[in-house]
């Protein structure tokens, strides 16, 4: 559909008409193509790479969530509009904020001040303010102003914006480039004391803000006035120029869409003419074609071009059509009136002396039609290209919206909305919108982007307080570094053993595998999340295995001693009969993951249980013995168990199998801890001053002693509180993937009570132990994940969060993953750094054999370790290489080199 308008049929002067009036419409196949230039010309926008040269700027504004109807206060508004400066003072009840009281005054503005000085606009302004407070006797508050300003800026905060341009005649010195909020502040700091300008926004932002339906707020938001602009809430991983995640409104400029030439194609002539004679040639090709400053300016210089070609007012001198301004864009819109349309044309023409005929007159009605239809249609193809846009970084079938719109040309003439209406259906078809015009400008917007300023600001503080004593600082990691070093020395230590919060258990295991390794082994490997049972063959050619994953249910890991091991023992047969082992006797590596005083390579005496394991009569047992009594009551004669390690040790000889510099083993699964190579002058506990000894920390329960405490947040306390090992594994509960979810959940309890989160309301299911597993925080901290799929997670948990709830519940994950990742690297630095020093080095290269579904899954766990190793110990560079099979191969190594009777 195009909007061709009707006239007369008369020869040359019809296609004069015909062609300028062609000229004006655009058929709908072109708007297609204006859209998708728009389309592409935002991508440029958002873009880091193509942002700067892009015609459509796409500004963030900082806006990142629209009303929540609980904006609660009094706030000040100042509005700069063309002819007047607005001041509000507008109270929200945070009800839902459909009716807040608002008092307004508006104070013209000194006709010089649009192209005068920018000191004598924010002074006028200032003025203004200072009037308008006193004449509402409110001189004395303490109060936050909201500053819409509606010229492109560079905002860098809610309340830091830099003039890019001036536009619609405004051209003040000394404001571009420069802050304006700052340049407000400043001059309202020389008539009041008390006034805060706290956000500054765009109108279409105060637009966007101020049009809401029955509690739905609007996502886009169009202004069509002097000038033109919209906004919309976009995805904010998508604005690449900042960082940000969730939403975030960007203002798109869109007035200066075609500076590059792109609308070469559709501009004509008399609009060639209106930018020619405009402050600014070859800028803001787009509102020049739309804005109601230049509407009037392109009728006057169609009527001169059809004039000139004697196709109207062949009677009259036209010279006084060469005058800017003589035809206002009002006046056009007046004479595009069904009904009165024709009267005021033949007025106003008569008026400017002209002697238009009756045909003259429905042509200059044909082409102010034409004029504004083409503006409704372009704006249509704009806001068309923004609703494609929204539904596709969205990824929605379908896109239900609501457009606030502002601005003369919409609010006051029907045909503009029809079309601009019409034409947006047509071009963005999978798109359902509800146009919102607003009722009273942007003042409401604007007083509720400053309740959001400050609620948002508030909320920062409020949710900094609570987070700040897990977000640990440099000082604060070398001193927990500093403590695991002492821990180390102090576990080391014969006398000072005993104290020791970390362990520091010998493993007789005194060489890495030097891969002359041969022969099948059984493997056993216990502790992490599931059992397995593995058969391991070592050979010339490398390894080959074969294993099988069994759950072990709480009922046993937390039932007898006797019952977990005959459990053990099933799985051994169940595997030995799907491997058809048949009578097979083989070699048994068993990698058994708790402390364990190891007594000899096939000897160890657990310590303790930990990871929810608390099976009864094992504790102070050897536990290889445990196992070959379970093969006796299953009478399971083929049990030849050889050695016995830890999960640690077990991933250290496993990597260590390809990387003869991996030294260390480092677990991060569902329980934590590391071991290295110690050299043997070193081990007090064990005798010998030859060679070296593998030591299986047990980091764990580093700051059981208490040395830890000052690290250690109620929210962390409370966990500890509610598991079976209350005091114990204290380093652990703050890294380990079985601590992390219980964390992060009574950390958002803590904030719904703050009503900080999902609104204060009580969250019954986030009550439940466990219900926010750490398997979560891998999930929610994946980048750019749409905030979407974490609001899926959260619904799964019956909570309704809002886009701003979810990107607090991602904060609190990072938080704590990242706390823990730190603290992680605290314990390794330790380890490499007294590697190096025990061998007087003054940079030491090595490998840490690493495993564990959280270093493994979790996002950015292993490289927040990594970064902060490399902070902490910077003499000393670590690779770190990911256990491919597990530390059932490396229990498999270990067992091989013992069959070879070496001294390990
Ligand atoms: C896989 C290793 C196993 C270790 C586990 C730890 O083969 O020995 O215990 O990693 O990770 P989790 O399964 O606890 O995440
Ligand atoms: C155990 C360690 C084990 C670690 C990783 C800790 O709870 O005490 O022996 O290495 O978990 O699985």
């Amino acid at each position: 559909m195009n909007h061709q308008p009707s006239h007369p049929t008369d020869g040359p002067i019809c296609t004069s008409v015909q062609r300028a009036l062609l000229g004006l419409t655009i058929p709908l196949e072109t708007l297609q193509v204006v859209k998708n230039r728009m389309l592409q010309a935002m991508g440029e926008g958002l873009s880091r790479e193509t942002h700067a040269q892009a015609s459509i700027r796409m500004l963030p504004t900082y806006i990142c969530s629209t009303p929540n109807g609980t904006e609660k206060g009094e706030f000040l508004v100042v509005e700069l509009c063309k002819k007047h400066v607005r001041t509000l003072w507008v109270t929200l009840q945070g009800d839902g904020n459909h009716s807040p009281q608002v008092t307004q005054d508006i104070f013209d503005m000194p006709e010089d001040i649009p192209q005068g000085t920018g000191e004598a606009l924010f002074d006028f302004i200032a003025q203004c303010v200072q009037k308008f407070l006193t004449d509402i006797s409110r001189l004395e508050d303490h109060l936050p102003l909201g500053f819409v300003f509606p010229f492109s800026c560079k905002q860098t905060r809610l309340d830091k914006a830099e003039l890019i341009s001036w536009s619609k005649d405004f051209s003040c010195s000394g404001v571009e480039g420069k802050d304006v909020v700052q340049l407000l502040q400043s001059a309202i700091n020389k008539q009041l004391k008390n006034v805060d300008v706290v956000a500054l926004m765009n109108n279409t932002v105060g637009t966007m803000m101020t049009c809401s339906v029955e509690g739905k707020p609007c996502e886009i938001a169009l202004v069509v006035d002097q000038g033109t602009n919209s906004c919309f809430m976009a995805e904010a991983s998508l604005v690449e120029t900042i960082e940000a995640s969730g939403r975030m409104c960007v203002s798109t400029e869109w007035g200066c869409f075609g500076d590059d030439g792109s609308l070469n194609d559709v501009v004509t002539p008399y609009d060639q003419h209106v930018d020619e004679e405009s402050s600014k040639p070859g800028e803001r090709r787009f509102e020049k074609l739309v804005g109601t400053l230049y509407l009037g300016e392109i009728v006057r210089h169609t009527m001169i071009a059809l004039a000139t070609e004697k196709a109207v007012f062949v009677e009259s001198n036209i010279n006084v059509l060469k005058t800017k301004g003589v035809l206002s864009t009002q006046q056009a819109l007046e004479i595009i009136d069904e009904e009165e349309g024709m009267a005021k044309a033949r007025s106003l023409l008569e008026g400017l002396g002209l002697r238009p005929s009756e045909p003259d007159c429905c042509r200059v009605q044909q082409v102010c039609r034409a004029v504004v239809s083409r503006a409704a249609a372009l704006c249509a193809a704009g806001l068309s290209a923004i609703l494609t846009h929204m539904c596709r970084s969205r990824e929605l079938e379908c896109l239900t919206v609501n457009v606030g719109v502002d601005g003369d040309l919409y609010q006051g003439h029907a045909r503009f909305r029809e079309i601009l209406e019409s034409v947006t259906a047509l071009l963005a078809p999978d798109c359902k919108v509800t146009f919102v015009p607003t009722s009273d400008g942007t003042g409401r917007g604007a007083a509720i982007v400053t309740a959001v300023a400050l609620r948002l600001v508030a909320q920062r503080h409020e949710v900094d307080q609570v987070l700040a004593p897990l977000r640990l600082s440099r000082d604060d990691l070398k001193r927990v570094q500093g403590l695991m070093r002492r821990e180390m020395d102090l576990g080391l230590g014969q006398e000072t053993n005993a104290t020791a919060s970390v362990c520091m258990l010998p493993t007789y295991v005194r060489n890495t595998p030097d891969g002359g390794e041969q022969g099948k082994f059984l493997a056993l490997d216990l502790g992490g999340t599931n059992f397995r049972v593995l058969m391991v063959e070592v050979g010339a050619d490398g390894i080959r295995m074969a294993s099988e994953s069994y759950v072990i249910p709480t009922a046993v890991t937390q039932g007898t001693g006797e019952a977990l091991f005959n459990h053990i023992m099933e799985c051994i047969m169940d595997f030995q009969l799907k491997q058809d082992l048949g009578d097979q006797v083989l070699p048994l590596g068993f990698t058994f993951s708790f402390p364990c005083q190891q007594l000899g390579l096939d000897k160890a005496v657990l310590l303790t249980w930990t990871k929810g394991f608390s099976a009864s009569g094992c504790v102070g047992k050897d536990v290889v013995q445990l196992l070959r009594e379970a093969a006796q009551r299953k009478q399971h004669l083929g049990l030849k168990v050889v050695a016995v390690v830890n999960d640690t040790v077990g991933t250290m000889m496993s990597c260590g199998y390809d990387d003869p510099k991996c030294e260390i083993g480092l677990i991060v699964g569902t329980g934590t801890n590391a071991c290295y190579m110690e050299e043997m002058h070193n081990v007090g506990t064990v005798e010998g001053e030859q060679g070296r000894m593998c030591i299986n920390m047990e980091w764990g329960a580093f700051g059981d002693n208490g040395c830890l405490d000052d690290i250690f947040t109620d929210f962390d306390l409370v966990v500890d509180k509610k598991t079976i090992n209350p005091g114990k594994q204290r380093f652990e509960k703050l890294i380990s993937g079985m601590y992390l979810g219980e964390i992060v959940r009574h950390i958002l309890l803590a904030l719904v009570d703050k009503q900080l989160l999902f609104r204060g309301k009580p969250c019954p299911k986030l009550q439940t132990n466990d219900i926010f597993p750490t398997k979560f925080l891998s999930t929610i901290e994946i980048d750019g994940l749409g905030l979407r799929k974490v609001q899926a997670i959260l619904e799964d948990l019956e909570l309704q969060a809002s886009f701003e709830d979810s990107m607090l519940v991602r904060e609190v994950c990072q938080t704590v993953s990242k706390r823990a990742a730190q603290l992680c690297a605290a314990g390794l630095a330790a380890v490499v750094e007294k590697m190096r020093q025990n061998q007087g080095l003054d940079q030491l290269v090595v490998t840490v054999g690493v495993d564990g579904t959280l270093y493994k899954l979790h996002p950015c766990f292993s490289q927040h370790v990594q970064q902060t190793l490399k902070d902490l110990a910077p003499k000393c560079i670590v690779t770190f290489r990911q256990s491919e099979d597990g530390s059932g191969k490396g229990a498999a190594l270990v067992a091989a080199v013992a069959c070879r009777g070496v001294k390990l």
